[in-house]
């Protein structure tokens, strides 16, 4: 398998153009590896990232909620720190700072705890990516909905589901967001409109291209109208089920942001491997949708971009392809040790982490001092340790639950049945096991 240094596309910049056949734009020059930390690249949507909010972010409250409401000090405070950093304010910045703080401590976490056997089944992990979470996240409104692919913890916490109850589902716990029979691919929770995580590479797309085809019989498009952000990976761009969508989406102009981490790989396998067209944000041209590639690794120039995207599907009612370049730090889950990278593109991984960099960023920019940023980890810390001890004293879902959210309407759990055999009405089991006891 070729290493992703030996992939001369992935760090091609691409054209930009905005002519309807070809309206696909970049607006990074971010190279893969051969980069080095601290110099990521600053596109036209970095310096324009406007500082429109200003919030501080209590513990719990996430980064995304907290970039919404607006105090006059805070923003008088923001307005100083935009004019140093020409991007968001700095309440936002600490807010973004902590999010991925909290993130990166609970993927590690996680990771601890698959191997301490806490929790089965698969496990993928956001490591590497929290810039590109936390920026979408905070772009995204709460009356917006989103779907995503299976490596779903950090839009999880961002969202605001909890760290408790996330912590709960990966543990299988009746605590967790679907009470413990969803695990780590399957968060969700209808009321913040996060409609899931999905396992099925690209099976999140057809749910969400019908969730904003729904949307366009509910509301008027406008600026204060509902979207769907619909997150996947590079792979994902191969799956039929992304041409069909995409192609949906283009003719009944459905308001729609599709976004893809393109984090170079699906499982072991190169995008310049397995992509005909590697530049990823141009796949959209066949159904003419607006695409544009950002840097991953600052999450006020994903926000920025995914805003302008959002606002397009809002009051235009244009679906939009954003290309969000990331790295995953290590495997493609938990279990994986990733021995198909070279040891070079390995130790190269760590100059690429975009905390530390972030980190620095706003240390040389006065946003914070060491101490805070040391306390803003310490507290990432402690959050992740109680959700650890939530989720180890919350209750296993017991086994009557098993049918008991599989099907839209209640069906009976009636394993001796066999196929033929006449269907029996709701409750059938829970009468029986009276019977027999
Ligand atoms: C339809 C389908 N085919 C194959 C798989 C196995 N599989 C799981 S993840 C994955 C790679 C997907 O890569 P990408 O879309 O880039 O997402 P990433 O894991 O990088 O976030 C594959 C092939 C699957 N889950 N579903
Ligand atoms: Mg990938």
């Amino acid at each position: 398998m070729a290493g992703r240094t030996q992939d001369p596309q992935r760090d091609k910049t691409a054209p930009g153009g905005s002519a309807p056949t070809d309206s696909a734009t970049a607006s990074t020059r971010r190279k893969a590896p051969a980069r080095s930390a601290g110099a990521r690249a600053k596109g036209p949507a970095a310096t324009a990232a406007k500082s429109k909010t200003a919030a501080s972010a209590p513990k719990g409250k996430t980064a995304a909620s907290a970039a919404k409401s607006k105090t006059a000090a805070s923003a008088a405070k923001g307005k100083a720190a935009a004019s140093r950093t020409k991007g968001a304010d700095a309440e936002t910045q600490l807010a973004y700072y902590r999010e991925m703080e909290l993130i990166r401590e609970f993927e590690q976490r996680a990771a601890e705890m698959y191997t301490r056997a806490k929790i089965g089944g698969y496990c993928h992990l956001n490591l590497g990516e929290e810039p590109s979470v936390v920026g979408l996240m905070a772009a995204l409104r709460p009356t917006d909905y989103l779907f995503t692919n299976y490596r779903d913890h950090g839009y999880a916490l961002a969202r605001g589901l909890g760290t408790d109850r996330v912590m709960a589902e990966l543990f299988g716990r009746s605590d967790g967001v679907a009470r413990g029979l969803g695990g780590s691919m399957h968060m969700f929770d209808a009321e913040k409109r996060m409609l899931g995580g999905y396992g099925i590479v690209g099976g999140q797309l057809p749910p969400a291209t019908g969730a904003a085809l729904a949307l366009t019989y509910r509301g008027k498009p406008g600026p204060d109208a509902e979207a769907v952000m619909c997150q996947m990976g590079d792979g994902t761009t191969n799956i039929g089920a992304f041409h069909e969508s995409l192609n949906l989406a283009a003719i009944w102009n459905l308001p729609i942001v599709y976004v893809v981490i393109n984090n170079g790989l699906g499982m072991a396998t190169t995008v310049e491997h397995a992509s005909g067209e590697p530049l990823l944000y141009k796949r959209g041209a066949s159904y003419r949708i607006e695409g544009r590639r950002v840097d991953g690794g600052d999450p006020e120039v994903v926000r920025q971009a995914a805003e302008e995207m959002l606002t397009v599907a809002r009051e235009q009612r244009r679906p939009g392809l954003l290309e969000v370049m990331s790295y995953r730090l290590r495997g493609h889950s938990v279990v994986d040790p990733a021995r198909y990278r070279s040891k070079e593109e390995t130790a190269h991984l760590k100059e690429l982490d975009p905390l530390p960099e972030y980190r620095a960023r706003l240390i040389a920019d006065g946003v914070l001092d060491a101490k805070q940023a040391d306390q803003i980890q310490a507290d990432a810390v402690s959050e992740v340790a109680a959700a650890i001890a939530f989720a180890d004293a919350s209750p296993e879902p017991g086994a009557e639950k098993l049918f008991d959210y599989t099907y839209a309407t209640d069906v009976p759990n009636a394993p001796r049945l066999m196929p033929g055999d006449p269907v029996l009405a709701a409750g059938w089991d829970r009468a029986d096991d009276k019977q027999e006891a």
